[in-house]
């Protein structure tokens, strides 16, 4: 009998890699996966959401990827997608590059098929090298071989997501893995949370003294807000920071809101003014890349010096040259910049050039919304969409598009951080539902996206996971019958490459889901259809008709088109 006990187990229960990859994610605080399931993860799905957690069912990995990414940017945790093997993991490592462009916080999960018949190549059940087609595309990519190892395989896929630049994870999970079993206390005991994963990174002081003393010296200087300090959390940091120093600021898209819009330091109605006159730039979290020209060219005008707060160190002299690098991250840096530079003022020529540019722009543009046209256009519908949003601040906004993305960043106002989700980075199509699905799961408050017709098809389908789980969000799509525009000549015979079908009803589609659909046809029908859908809290989409000409081509970006110089007409 003693012997017996000697060679038991600590427990005789077992656990399986299953319930271990479960708890794990559970102890690290994930409640919600985004994901779509088949073999070999069917099981986990169903399991997860036994044990009272969340589950969003997608049509396509590649939108749970995109959910995923954006509920790690909006909760500063990294979200979690699940994918079955090869195609179903391609389509999520889609998002999952997506992610790691854009500095989320994400942790792409797949199951794979059995190694020794994959390493051989012998043609196993959804056959791919997964962890080696990933990294490219990934911060970084681990697979875990033994039930022992999943707490510190979960471990290590959670300090990679979060700690210094945050990024996609892939996290590969073989099916054997999962049907592995352990003593259930042996199993247990080796999970674990690991301590304080994206530290507070101070930066050094006599950084923090060259940038004062640059900033002190600007005669014009400017702040530029980018997705890294909304993504910080500390807002009220930043906001000090601005009122504090007098200094304006603009906002890239997603940092819109992180201050108000309507605030009188906000420079975003002068932004062609601000970045060519300024003559010190303070970066917070804003890449020097395609979205800024590379901080060099026309758009920046004559000499000019840069402090630039980022926490990845190799971020520095990406494209110019950097007078004043903060290497840590944005709370400490700016709470330090703010104890250097107490008392500081700015000149009221610049603030006041600054704001005369803006009102004479706010004018302008308001022209533009009044004015009534025989068919929708951009400026008169986004208008309305704009009037009936400022009574909801909280509302997440989410937006893609060419025309439909470039005018709504600059008609509608964000008064709140991390409430405008866009095309990010790469200006991917495609984001939105994924979008959508993550704010409403996020934050449990009305959403409301505002879509190209191109760029909503490309998730279309995703209404029925909107519907399905009842989530409070109107997609609002701008019908221009095509990408940029409706109207472009067909070639005989064909149908232009730019062109969609004039007779589609995105409304109809919306209904034949359980949702409600709305065709509108002018900005009052519109700003009524938006006001009554978000108060009922609906699955709603408004089929919004735009006349075909309103579009430019590339909407903003027309200087990034290459047109061939040889056979047009
Ligand atoms: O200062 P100036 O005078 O210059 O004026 C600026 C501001 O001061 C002023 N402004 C204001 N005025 C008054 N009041 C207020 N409040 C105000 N605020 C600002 O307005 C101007 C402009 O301001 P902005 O926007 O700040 O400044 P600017 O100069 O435009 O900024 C530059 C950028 C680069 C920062 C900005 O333009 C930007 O963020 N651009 C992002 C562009 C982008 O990402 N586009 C998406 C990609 S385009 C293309 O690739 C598309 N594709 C291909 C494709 C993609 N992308 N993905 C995949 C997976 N496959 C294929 C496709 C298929 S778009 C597309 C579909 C398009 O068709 P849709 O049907 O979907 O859409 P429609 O076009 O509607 O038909
Ligand atoms: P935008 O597109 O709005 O200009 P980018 O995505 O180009 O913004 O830049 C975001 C930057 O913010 C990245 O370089 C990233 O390293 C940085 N970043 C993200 N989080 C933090 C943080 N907590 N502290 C410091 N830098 C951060
Ligand atoms: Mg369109």
């Amino acid at each position: 009998m003693s012997n017996e006990t000697a060679i038991l187990p600590e427990s005789t229960e077992l656990t399986d890699g299953f319930h271990l990859i479960m708890e794990a994610l559970e102890m690290n605080g994930i409640d919600t996966i985004y994901g779509l399931l088949g073999i070999p993860v069917t099981e986990l799905g169903r399991l997860w959401q036994a044990r009272g957690n969340r589950f969003y069912s997608f049509r396509n990995e590649v939108n749970a990827g995109y959910a995923a990414s954006f509920a790690g940017y909006l909760t500063k945790k990294p979200g979690v997608c699940l994918t079955v093997s090869a195609p179903g993991f391609l389509n999520g490592l889609n998002a999952l590059a997506n992610a790691t462009t854009n500095c989320f916080p994400m942790i792409l999960i797949s199951g794979s098929s059995e190694r020794e018949i994959v390493d051989l190549q012998q043609g196993d059940y959804e056959e791919m090298d997964q962890l080696n087609m990933a990294r490219p595309y990934a911060k970084a990519s681990y697979r875990i071989n033994r039930v022992e190892d999943i707490g510190v395989g979960v471990a290590r896929a959670m300090r990679a997501a979060l700690s210094g630049r945050p990024g996609g994870v892939y996290l590969d999970i073989p099916a054997r893995l999962l049907g592995q079993t352990v003593d259930a206390v042996e199993g247990g005991n080796s999970l674990f949370a690991p301590v304080d994963m994206s530290p507070a990174q101070l930066p050094a002081p006599d950084a923090v003294a060259r940038a004062v003393e640059l900033i002190k010296g600007a005669k014009k200087p400017l702040i530029l807000l980018g997705k890294g300090a909304a993504y910080a959390q500390c807002d009220e940091q930043i906001k000090a920071l601005i009122e504090e120093t007098g200094i304006p600021f603009t906002p890239m898209s997603m940092a819109k809101g992180l201050v108000p819009d309507t605030h009188p330091q906000c420079a975003a109605a002068a932004r062609s003014l601000a970045l060519k006159e300024s003559d010190v730039v303070v970066l917070v979290g804003a890449r020097l890349n395609w979205l800024l020209s590379h901080g060099k060219g026309k758009t920046w005008g004559g000499a000019k010096k840069f402090v630039q707060i980022d926490i990845q160190a190799n971020e520095m002299d990406s494209n110019v040259k950097i007078d004043a690098p903060l290497v840590g991250d944005i709370e400490s840096c700016v709470s330090a910049l703010r104890a250097g530079l107490k008392g500081m003022a700015t000149s009221t020529d610049w603030t006041g050039a600054l704001a005369e540019k803006v009102a004479a722009s706010k004018s302008k543009l308001n022209a533009r919304i009044n004015t009534a046209t025989p068919a929708m256009n951009y400026a008169n519908s986004l208008g309305a969409i704009r009037d009936v949003l400022k009574n909801y601040p909280d509302i997440t906004l989410v937006n893609e598009g060419a025309n439909a993305l470039d005018n709504c960043r600059m008609i509608v106002d964000q008064y709140l951080p991390r409430r405008r989700l866009d095309s990010g980075t790469w200006g991917i199509m495609g984001m939105g539902m994924g979008a959508c699905v993550a704010a409403a799961s996020v934050t449990d408050k009305p959403v409301v996206a505002v879509e190209g017709d191109s760029a909503f098809g490309f998730a279309g389908m995703e209404l029925e996971t909107i519907t399905r789980y009842d989530l409070p969000v109107t997609v609002i799509i701008m019908n221009n019958g095509g990408i940029y525009r409706g109207d472009e000549n067909s070639p005989a015979h064909q149908v232009s490459c730019m062109l969609f079908n004039p007779a589609t009803r995105y409304d109809k589609m919306m209904e034949s889901f359980g949702g409600k659909g709305v065709r509108v046809t002018t900005p009052e029908e519109l700003a009524a259809a938006l006001e009554a859908s978000i108060k009922s809290g609906k699955p709603t989409l408004i089929d919004a008709v735009i006349d075909p000409a309103a579009g430019v081509e590339s909407g903003r970006i027309g200087n990034l088109n290459v047109v061939s110089q040889i056979g047009k007409k």
